[in-house]
């Protein structure tokens, strides 16, 4: 990895991009994923690269979702096992999730090399690897389709973190609840999920685990009260809603990035 100052003003962001380029590297990634990456870089930068009151709200209801879950299960691609792999293994551990390897470009290779970095985070069991990957999402045309019978095929709540939208939809086809991570309030998965958490998974995962690890005390009322108010519309209505506002205030000001006096 090549070393990036501290002090660079944009030090947080490219040891991201590092860690991307890294997971290619150790074949975690595809080169895809690289350019999944800049996409989501970019509404980062939009959203002034911190987590809001939205993402927080929509976090809040999906944990809660996953605590009342019969089986919740978190699907891991490429990029999240990069970028997030430790904070997906302590989500699990606090909601009680199982991990399932679910990869839009799968090949046996990658789907060993995404366990293996689980398994380097504490995971015991990791579905949808080789053959367990032997069910199939009906509708679903990619690579996604092929799911493990004992994982998502089963699951009544999964969370999704950074995706592409075809298999969001399958899944509430089935009748499932899908809790998706996306910086992009405006994609597919963003718009179709049952809690869209609009934020980037490297901030959000780790508070949802802390979340997770107090409410699971919670009673099953308490928690379903959550459920019962959250309105995904009016949480994605915040979320461009926001990024509405912050652009025009940045768009009065023009210039908005001050040099320090010399
Ligand atoms: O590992 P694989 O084979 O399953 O492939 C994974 C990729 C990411 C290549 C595949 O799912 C893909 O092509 O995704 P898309 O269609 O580019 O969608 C990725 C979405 O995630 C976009 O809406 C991005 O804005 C968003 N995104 C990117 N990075 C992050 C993110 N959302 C949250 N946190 C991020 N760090």
């Amino acid at each position: 990895m090549i070393s990036i100052p501290p002090s660079h003003p944009r030090y947080k962001s490219l040891m991201l991009r590092e860690r991307i380029v890294e997971g290619y590297k150790r074949r975690l990634v595809v080169l895809e994923g690289l350019i999944a990456h800049g996409r989501g870089e970019a509404f980062d930068y939009l959203l002034g690269e911190e987590t809001r009151g939205f993402a927080l709200k929509a976090a809040r209801a999906g944990v809660a979702a996953m605590l009342l879950a019969r089986h919740p299960v978190i699907s891991v691609n490429g990029n999240t096992a990069a970028l997030a792999a430790e904070h997906v293994v302590r989500l699990a551990e606090a909601t009680g999730a199982y991990i399932e390897v679910n990869l839009f470009y799968r090949s046996r290779e990658r789907e060993e090399a995404i366990a293996e970095e689980l398994r380097r985070w504490g995971a015991r069991i990791i579905l949808g690897v080789g053959d367990d990957a032997s069910a199939t999402i009906p509708e679903l045309q990619s690579e996604r389709r092929r799911v493990s019978p004992r994982g998502i095929l089963v699951a009544d709540v999964v969370l999704v973190p950074l995706e592409d939208g075809d298999r969001t939809e399958a899944l509430r086809r089935m009748g499932k609840t899908v809790v998706a991570v996306d910086l992009n309030p405006l994609s597919r998965t963003a718009q179709t999920a049952s809690i869209t958490i609009v934020d980037n998974i490297v901030r959000i995962l780790p508070v949802m685990a802390k979340m997770a690890g107090e409410m699971k005390e919670w009673s099953r009322d308490r928690l379903s009260g959550i459920l019962e108010a959250y309105d995904n519309s009016r949480i994605l209505g915040e979320a461009i809603g926001f990024l509405e506002e912050r652009l025009r205030g940045l768009a009065a000001r023009g210039v908005f990035l001050e040099l320090p006096k010399a």
